[in-house]
């Protein structure tokens, strides 16, 4: 094998990915929903990846021998596999670096498992299209997927039992529209559940599943319409409707669960107040809770000075659309 470097950015789902298929292998990591994303400029992981006396995995500095890095080893074997390559995995370490806060809900799997995949890719000498690779990343992370590409992303759930069908694709590149994301960052206490945890209670509790999956599709459709005209006011009511109803999907869980505090409420609320107002900005929260707001680029320094100031705000960060992953072999 050889060592390979790779970048992948960060993406918000404008149209969430919550659930996951039980219909198929556990191993496929099969959304129960499609999603529609934006990668983004300011939030990335570089990850390199070549051979070592044992496996190892080092993430902004320090080693794991956890979960995560356990996580990590399992995704190189997959690789290896993908890759072709006849025998035992050679032992490999993985080198990490977050230009995010890590599990602070500003989603670190997305770019962590996108970079990981192009970079062992690259390491092993896999010659795979990016579908592919994103069909690989996915089986990491489902929000992974979606990070392969830059600009405006589309995932699709399927219906095939294999998956073949569960492709992600660059619906328009990053220069389609300059919009913004303001990333308004509250206090991250620990998580109450983890992602996909929090998933499956939804799926075996929540009354409002059912609703959320079926209603996915439709806000799909439509978020890309929208996306494509560049139509601010449509796309961003379809993603408060699509961030709302997952939110309310989990509030009605049993027993109950929100990524929320009290600041995340108080910086929608305020949100929702100055487009009231008339400055068009839209909401949108994941597993954390943190408040992004999906805006033009002329209203997102007003936007910051607003949200900037509220009490429990620790700060406040904008991003572009950003660039595809890329990865090179540089020994
Ligand atoms: C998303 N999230 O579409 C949604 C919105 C969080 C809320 O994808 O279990 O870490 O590894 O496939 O990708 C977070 O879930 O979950 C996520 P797994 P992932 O961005």
């Amino acid at each position: 094998m050889k060592t390979a470097r790779a970048t992948a950015h960060s993406n918000i789902a404008l149209c969430k990915y919550w659930g996951k298929r039980v219909d198929a292998p556990a191993e496929l990591n099969l959304p129960a929903t499609g999603s529609l994303s934006l990668t983004l400029d300011a939030l990335w992981t570089e990850t390199v990846v070549g051979p070592a006396g044992a496996d190892r995995f080092e993430l902004d500095g320090v080693t794991h021998v956890d979960d995560a890095a356990r996580k990590v080893f399992a995704h190189l074997d997959r690789m290896w596999r993908a890759a072709g390559r006849d025998g035992a995995r050679p032992h490999a370490h993985v080198r990490s670096t977050n230009h995010l806060p890590t599990a602070a809900g500003l989603a670190s799997s997305a770019s962590g498992f996108a970079a990981l995949t192009m970079a062992a890719a690259a390491a092993f000498g896999a010659e795979l299209d990016r579908t592919r690779l994103a069909a690989l990343a996915r089986m990491g992370s489902g929000s992974a997927a979606r990070s392969i590409w830059g600009g405006f992303v589309r995932l699709d759930r399927g219906n095939r039992p294999d998956g073949e069908d569960c492709v992600a694709r660059a619906l328009l590149p990053a220069d389609h529209w300059d919009v913004r994301l303001v990333v308004v960052q509250t206090t991250a206490g620990k998580k109450p559940i983890g992602s996909t945890a929090g998933m499956e209670r939804s799926r075996t509790t929540s009354p409002y599943y059912d609703a959320w999956v079926d209603g996915a599709p439709q806000d799909l459709d439509r978020a890309e319409a929208a996306l494509a005209a560049r139509d601010l006011p449509t796309l961003g009511a379809i993603v408060e409707h699509s961030c709302f109803k997952m939110h309310a999907c989990m509030l009605a869980s049993s027993p109950p669960f929100t990524y929320w505090n009290g600041t995340t409420v108080e910086v929608m609320r305020a949100v929702w107040a100055s487009r009231a107002a008339g400055l068009d900005g839209f909401v949108t929260i994941d597993a954390g809770p943190h408040v992004k707001v999906l805006c033009t680029a002329q209203t997102a320094a007003t936007w910051v000075q607003q949200l900037g100031v509220l009490p429990g705000v620790v700060a406040v960060q904008t991003c572009a659309p950003g660039p595809d992953a890329a990865a090179e072999v540089i020994a």
